[in-house]
C-alpha cells in the first residue's frame, strides 16, 4: 500500500550547514593537500582512505585552534567563574562532522572533498569512535560539553584518557564475544599530549605527624598523570572549550628498590604497573564492581584534576603570577565542580585534604569550602550500582570476622563509633553531605530519590535537592546524524531552532499539512532504506522497508526488559503461524546494546533474541512480514544511523527504574513514535506532547509498589494468558534452541521461578495490546505522520541547552563569557 520511493534526497543548497564560499573551499583544499603530503608523507598513489580522513581532520583542526587559545586567553584575562564537570566516562564518539558543523565549515568541506574526488562520507567512516563510556551517563558528559561551548560558559571537562575505550561487541553463533576496542591504533587528531603539565599523583602511605603539627603524607607510591586536550568547539560561537583526559605514566625513579639492586631491565617493564591506571574502561552500566584499580582510577583522576583546578584558581588573573590569589575565600565564587554520580567523589575528602593538610585550613572552613564548591548529579537508584567502597573487605576478601571487627560501628555492647578503621563508604551519602546541590535527572527520578533512596537526607536538608530534566544536543542527534530532515525543519520555520530546540513548536501547526507529512515520510523513507542497506552489507538480511522499523537499542538489562520485547516478538511470530494467510501489519524489530561481560542473565537474552531471529528470519510461512535483527556492536556512530531510521521507540522499563533516559529524547526529535513506560523522562515526554501521541502501557511508578506490596506473583499471568503461557513455553522447551533444549531454562526461570524482579509478566498483556495499537495505527499513514510532527515539535524541552541552563543558573552560579577574535 506505501507508495512508490523517491530518490534519496540530495543535500539541498537552503542547508542550515551554509552555502559554501569558494575562498573557503580552495583554502580547504589547499590546506588538505599539504596536511596528506607534510604530516602524512603519502601521494595519491598510496593514500589510503584513512590518510584522507587524518588530512581532512587536520584541516578542520586548524580552523579550530585560533578560537581554541582565544577562548583560554579571554579566561584568564576575564576571570569568570569556572565550571568543571567530572566524570569517569565521556561517550564522545566521532569528532569530524560534528566540529565541521559546530565551526560552519561543513558544507565547504563537502564541496572541497568532492572537487577533489574524494567521498568525505567514506572518510567519515573511517573515524574511531571515542568510546570512553558505556551508555547514557557518558553519552550524557558528552553532550554537557557541547552544549556549555555553545552558551560561551567557560567550562572544562575533567576524565581519563582510557587506552581501551567499551569492547567491540562480535556476535559468533549468536553469543556475544567482547574484543579490545584500540581506538589510537592509527592515531588521534582530536587530542594534544601536554607533558608540561604532568602532575604527580600519590598512592597508599601513611599519614604522620610532623614537628611542625601538620599531618604529612609519607611512604606513598607515585604515580604521573600526563594530560591529553582536546578542543570542544561551540555551535555558532567562538568559544572553544577544552576536555582534559589524564593518561597515566610511570615516574622515571619508579620503583627505586629495583634500581638499587641492578635490575634495570625488571624496573622498566614494571613501569607497565603504574601505567595500567588508565588502561581500560570498566564496561559496567548501571552496576558496581568494587575493584581496586576501579578505586584507583577514580584516585587518579580526582587528584590530577584538582591540583589543576587550584592551580588555575592560584594564577587568577593574565600576566600577574606574583599577586596569585594565597585566600581561598573566593574558590566558591570562581569554582565550580559538578560530580558525574559518585565516580568521582573521592574530589570532596581530596579537596578537604589539600586545604586542609597542605594548605592549613581549618577544617571547619574547608568544609565550607568544599559543599559551596560541589554539586553532585545521581543517576540511577538501582542498590547494584550504587557505590560502596569496602577499604578492608579490599584488603582482606571474604574475611567476615576482620570486617566486623574492623566495621564502622562495633557491635559489642554500646555502639562506639571506629574512626581509625572506616571500612565501608556509602559514596553517595559522602557526596550528598559533602554538595550544596544534589540533583536528580528527570522529574519522576528526583521524586523517587527525594522519598526513598535518600529520604533521610532530604528531610535533614530538603534545600539541597533539585531536579535538572536530562536532554541531548540537537547538533549531534538532529543537524548531523539528520541532516535531511534538519534542512526539511528549517525550510518551513527558520533556522532558529538550532540554537533554542523550543522553536520546534512551531511545526505544530503543520501537523495536518499533506505537504509537510509527505516531506516527512519521504526523509524518513530515505532513512530507513540506508540503514536497510547497510543491514544487507552486513548481515544478508533482506529489509522491508515498508515495515514498521522497531528499535530497542541501549545497554543489555534486565530492568530495561529486553526480554518483554523478545515475548512480543515470540507472540507475532506465533500469530503469523497459526493464521498464515493473516492480515499483519510488517514489522522489523531491531535489537541492539552490549551485555557487560560478567553479566551472565543479559548474555543469555542476547543468545535467546539471536535464537529467535534466526527462527523467524528462515521460516518461509513468515515472509517479509516479520524480521529481528541484533545489531551488532551498538555505539555513538550506529545510533547516529538506526535512530533516524525508526518508526518506533522502545523505551519499555518497569517504571521507578530507569532514572531519565535519553535515547528516547533522540528518537522523538528524529521523528520516531514512542511505546514506553511511565518511566525517567517518558513522563516528561508525555506531558510535552500529550499522552494520545504517545503509546504509554504497563504499570505506574505508584501501581509497581502496591503490587510489591501486597506480593508479587507473575504465575498468576502466565496461567492467565495463554499467548504468554505460549511463548514462554517455547523458550523453555527449546522451540528456539533444537540442539540444546535446556538453554534457556534459566531465563524463564528468572521470571518463573525467581520472582520476576522486573515484573515483565504483569505488564505483557498490556504492552502487546498496545503494540496491536501500534500496527493499527501505522497503516493510517496520515495520523501516523500527523503524530511524528507532533513529537518532533514537542521534542524542544529536551535540548541538552535547557538542561545546561538549569544547571548554570541554579547550580553552578555561571555567566557565559563572551570570546571576541
Ligand atoms: P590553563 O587554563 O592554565 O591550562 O591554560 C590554558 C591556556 O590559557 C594557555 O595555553 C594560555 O593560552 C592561556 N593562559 C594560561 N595562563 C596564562 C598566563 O599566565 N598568561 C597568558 N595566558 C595564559
Ligand atoms: O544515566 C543516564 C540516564 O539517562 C539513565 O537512565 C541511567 O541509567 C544512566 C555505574 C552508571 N545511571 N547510572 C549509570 C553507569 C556506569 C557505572 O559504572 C552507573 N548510568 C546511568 C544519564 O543520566
Amino acid at each position: 500500500e506505501a507508495p512508490p520511493l523517491r530518490p534519496t534526497l540530495g543535500s539541498k543548497q537552503i542547508s542550515l550547514r551554509g552555502i559554501p564560499k569558494l575562498e573557503n573551499v580552495d583554502e580547504i583544499k589547499a590546506t588538505f593537500i599539504r596536511h596528506v603530503h607534510a604530516d602524512l608523507a603519502k601521494d595519491r598513489n598510496v593514500a589510503t582512505t584513512n590518510d584522507y580522513y587524518l588530512a581532512l581532520a587536520h584541516t578542520v583542526r586548524d580552523h579550530v585552534v585560533s578560537k581554541w587559545i582565544r577562548t583560554q586567553q579571554t579566561y584568564y584575562n576575564t576571570d569568570p567563574k569556572r565550571v568543571y564537570y567530572l566524570s569517569l566516562e565521556y561517550y564522545m564518539g566521532r569528532s569530524l562532522c560534528n566540529t565541521m558543523v559546530n565551526l560552519g565549515i561543513a558544507t565547504e568541506s563537502e564541496e572541497a572533498m568532492y572537487q577533489l574526488g574524494l567521498n568525505i562520507e567514506e572518510m567519515e567512516e573511517s573515524e574511531e569512535d571515542a568510546g570512553l563510556g558505556n551508555g547514557g551517563l557518558g553519552r550524557l558528559a558528552a553532550c554537557f560539553l557541547d552544549s556549555m561551548a555553545t552558551l560561551n560558559l567557560p567550562a572544562y571537562g575533567y576524565g581519563i584518557r582510557y587506552e581501551y575505550g567499551i569492547f567491540k561487541q562480535q556476535i559468533r553463533d549468536g553469543y556475544q564475544v567482547e574484543l579490545p576496542d584500540s581506538w589510537l591504533k592509527r592515531g588521534n587528531p582530536w587530542e594534544i599530549a601536554r607533558p608540561e603539565y604532568m602532575l604527580p599523583v600519590q598512592f597508599y602511605g601513611r599519614s604522620e605527624l610532623g614537628p611542625d603539627g601538620k599531618h604529612k603524607w609519607v611512604g606513598t607510591q607515585t604515580v604521573m598523570a600526563l594530560p591529553y586536550d582536546s578542543p570542544i568547539p561551540g555551535y555558532k560561537t567562538n568559544t572553544v572549550n577544552t576536555m582534559r583526559l589524564w593518561s597515566a605514566r610511570s615516574p622515571n625513579d619508579f620503583d627505586l628498590s629495583y634500581f638499587n639492586h641492578g635490575d634495570y631491565i625488571k624496573a622498566v617493564i614494571d613501569r607497565n604497573l603504574a601505567e595500567n591506571i588508565s588502561r581500560v574502561l570498566y564496561p559496567n552500566d548501571n552496576f558496581f564492581e568494587g575493584k581496586e584499580l576501579r578505586l584507583k582510577q577514580e584516585y587518579f583522576m580526582v587528584s590530577a584534576t584538582l591540583q589543576d583546578i587550584v592551580r588555575r584558581y592560584k594564577a587568577a588573573t593574565f600576566g600577574s603570577r606574583e599577586l596569585s590569589r594565597k585566600s581561598f575565600d573566593l574558590f566558591p565564587e570562581k569554582v565550580a565542580i559538578q560530580l558525574n554520580d559518585t565516580h568521582p567523589s573521592l574530589a570532596i575528602p581530596e579537596l578537604m585534604r589539600i586545604l586542609v593538610d597542605l594548605e592549613g585550613c581549618t577544617w571547619e572552613y574547608a568544609w565550607k569550602i568544599c559543599t559551596a564548591t560541589f554539586g553532585y548529579t545521581n543517576h540511577t537508584v538501582l542498590p547494584e550500582a550504587l557505590e560502596r567502597w569496602h577499604g578492608v573487605a579490599l584488603r582482606f576478601p571474604g574475611d567476615h570476622d576482620r570486617l566486623r571487627r574492623m566495621s564502622l560501628i562495633e557491635e559489642d555492647g554500646d555502639k562506639r563509633v571506629n574512626m581509625a578503621n572506616l571500612s565501608i563508604v556509602n559514596m553517595a551519602n559522602l557526596s550528598i553531605v559533602g554538595s550544596h546541590a544534589i540533583n536528580g535527572v528527570a522529574r519522576i527520578h528526583t521524586e523517587i530519590i527525594k522519598n526513598s533512596i535518600f529520604r533521610d537526607f532530604f528531610e535533614f536538608t530538603p534545600e539541597k535537592f533539585q531536579n535538572k530534566t536530562n536532554g541531548i544536543t540537537p547538533r549531534r542527534w538532529l543537524l548531523v546524524s539528520n541532516a535531511a530532515l534538519a534542512d526539511l525543519i528549517t525550510e518551513r520555520i527558520g533556522e532558529k531552532w538550532s540554537l533554542d530546540l523550543r522553536h520546534l513548536h512551531k511545526l505544530e501547526q503543520y501537523a495536518d499539512d499533506p505537504d509537510l507529512q509527505r516531506a516527512f515520510f519521504d526523509v524518513k523513507q530515505s532513512n530507513k532504506q540506508r540503514l536497510a542497506t547497510l543491514i544487507k552489507e552486513q548481515y544478508k538480511i533482506e529489509i522491508n522497508v515498508d515495515s514498521i522499523f522497531d528499535c530497542h537499542v541501549k545497554r543489555i538489562h534486565e530492568y530495561k526488559r529486553q526480554l518483554l520485547n523478545a515475548l512480543h516478538i515470540i507472540t507475532l511470530y506465533n500469530r503469523i503461524k497459526e493464521n498464515p494467510s493473516g492480515d499483519f501489519v510488517p514489522r522489523t524489530v531491531f535489537i541492539g546494546g552490549k551485555a557487560a561481560p560478567g553479566y551472565y542473565m543479559a548474555k543469555m537474552i542476547i543468545k535467546l533474541i539471536c535464537s529467535i531471529a534466526e527462527v523467524v528470519n528462515n521460516d518461509p510461512i513468515v515472509g517479509n512480514r516479520l524480521k529481528v535483527v541484533f545489531l551488532e556492536n551498538y555505539r555513538v556512530s550506529l545510533a547516529e544511523r538506526v535512530i533516524p531510521a525508526t518508526d518506533l521507540s522502545e523505551q519499555i522499563s518497569t517504571a521507578g527504574t530507569e532514572a531519565s533516559g535519553t535515547g528516547n529524547m533522540k528518537f522523538m526529535l528524529n521523528g520516531a513514535l514512542t511505546i514506553g513506560t511511565m518511566d525517567g523522562a517518558n513522563v516528561e515526554m508525555s506531558e510535552e506532547v500529550g499522552a494520545e501521541n504517545m503509546f504509554i502501557f504497563g504499570l505506574n511508578v505508584d501501581e509497581v509498589e502496591a503490587l510489591a506490596k501486597a506480593g508479587y506473583d507473575p504465575n498468576k499471568y502466565y496461567h492467565a494468558n495463554r499467548e504468554l503461557k505460549h511463548a514462554l513455553d517455547q523458550i523453555g522447551n527449546g522451540y528456539f534452541s533444537a540442539t540444546n533444549r535446556d538453554l534457556f531454562v534459566h531465563v524463564v526461570d528468572s521470571l518463573l521461578k525467581h520472582g520476576d524482579r522486573y515484573m515483565l509478566l504483569a505488564d505483557y498483556a498490556s504492552y502487546v495490546e498496545t503494540q496491536d495499537r501500534v500496527a493499527v495505527e501505522f497503516r493510517n499513514r496520515k495520523l501516523w505522520m500527523r503524530k511524528c510532527i507532533l513529537n518532533v515539535a514537542a521534542s524542544g524541552k529536551f535540548s541538552s541547552d535547557r538542561t545546561i541552563q538549569e544547571y548554570a543558573a541554579d547550580i553552578w552560579k555561571a555567566e557565559p563569557v563572551n570570546v571576541v577574535l
